[in-house]
């Protein structure tokens, strides 16, 4: 029996992955769940539409470099089969006037063991993204038979999901904080929204981030479905736009997590690590002060690394206060360039999505 789909965590020591592409990727129009991550004085209000060409070019050089480097090292890799997206989505509750990209296989894909899930996402964009892993979880399910294929309930994405007007052009960075340490966000508790990347997996223990796209009622599914799992609700005070945990919360090994300095985790939250032994290092200062162009990520893209095992990991070669902590906590580095790809979604862990790891379903936090 072929067993192709296995992966508990994020350290493990990497088997199969899939790297994403950014063919025909497009800044999409806004849309409710999207606008407030476009700061009021970038370039990019308003705009909408392909990418340039030259742009999506260099994108994939690195995006086909980092295939390049895992299958070096061993490491099964797999491509996503992009669509045209520039396209519109119409459904019967919404219309949005273009897709955006596959890059980010990461925020699409949830890989808990032998089961993938298609997420459940809260951008209008995003609606049919799953379309382009299609082919790859056809060809997983025909090859193992223990491959559990879900798809998480479809999100109708209607007005009645969104608070509308919630991001007023005025509002200040400082009111964002408020907002995030009260747990308001943009997206209403009508129906189960979440983005995988919300999602860290320690084996028997997900902790999920609340924010921007993941609502509260993504946790109870959660909780419905793995009723042997424990499901952490998680949040980080210091984020104005808490989009995804892989910038904030990273862990490298068994026992190690690098925290994002300007989004801590709480106090209350942290315990459950203490008390099970579990470190937690302030992840070392971006060597960058802005991301770049067309970018939606944050500088903190320096600590979005893809950890191959648990003394092995890949960071941004330009990243070099990060590639010098990942040395001093006893890592092997891999630097590679990643930085034209960050605008198509992400940096190295977001450009991914596990297929296999070695390793079991580990009880760390007993
Ligand atoms: N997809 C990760 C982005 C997180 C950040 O902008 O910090």
């Amino acid at each position: 029996m072929t067993k192709i789909v296995n992966s508990w965590n994020d350290f493990d020591p990497l088997k199969h992955v899939i790297v994403g592409r950014a063919d025909h990727s497009c800044v999409p129009p806004e849309e409710p769940a999207t606008s407030e991550k476009v700061p009021v004085d970038s370039p990019m209000r308003g705009m909408w539409g392909p990418r340039p060409l030259e742009t999506v070019e260099k994108a994939n050089i690195q995006l086909d470099n980092l295939a390049r480097v895992l299958e070096e090292r061993g490491v099964k890799v797999d491509r996503p089969s992009p669509l045209n997206w520039n396209q519109p989505v119409n459904t019967p509750d919404f219309r949005t006037d273009s897709m955006m990209t596959c890059m980010p296989p990461r925020d699409t894909l949830l890989t808990i063991g032998n089961e993938i899930i298609e997420a459940a996402m809260s951008f209008r964009c995003r609606y049919w993204e799953y379309l382009a892993f299609r082919p790859l979880l056809s060809q997983y399910f025909e090859q193992d038979p223990n491959f559990l294929w879900t798809q998480a309930p479809r999100p109708r994405l209607s007005d009645k999901s969104y608070k509308h007007n919630y991001y007023d052009e005025k509002i200040s960075i400082e009111e964002r904080l408020v907002r995030t340490a009260n747990k308001d966000f943009v997206t209403t508790e009508e129906e189960i929204l979440f983005d995988a990347a919300d999602v860290l997996r320690l084996g028997k223990d997900l902790f999920i981030q609340h924010g921007l796209t993941t609502n509260r009622k993504a946790m109870e599914w959660f909780k419905r479905k793995y009723p042997n799992f424990r499901i952490h609700a998680v949040n980080f005070p210091g984020d104005p736009y808490p989009i995804h945990i892989d910038a904030t919360f990273v862990p490298l090994r068994p026992g190690l997590i690098i925290n994002n300095p300007h989004r801590k985790l709480p106090v209350e939250q942290r315990k459950i690590f203490e008390k099970n032994g579990w470190q937690i290092v302030d992840a070392a200062m971006p060597a960058h002060k802005e991301p770049p162009p067309l970018c939606y990520s944050s500088v903190w893209l320096s600590m979005n690394c893809l950890v191959l095992d648990h003394k092995t990991v890949i960071v941004e070669a330009s990243e070099t206060n990060q590639l010098e902590q990942m040395d001093k906590l006893g890592m092997n580095v891999i630097p590679i360039h990643f930085r034209d790809a960050y605008a198509f979604g992400g940096g190295l862990h977001c450009s991914t999505a596990d297929v296999y790891r070695e390793g079991s379903c580990e009880d760390y936090f007993p």
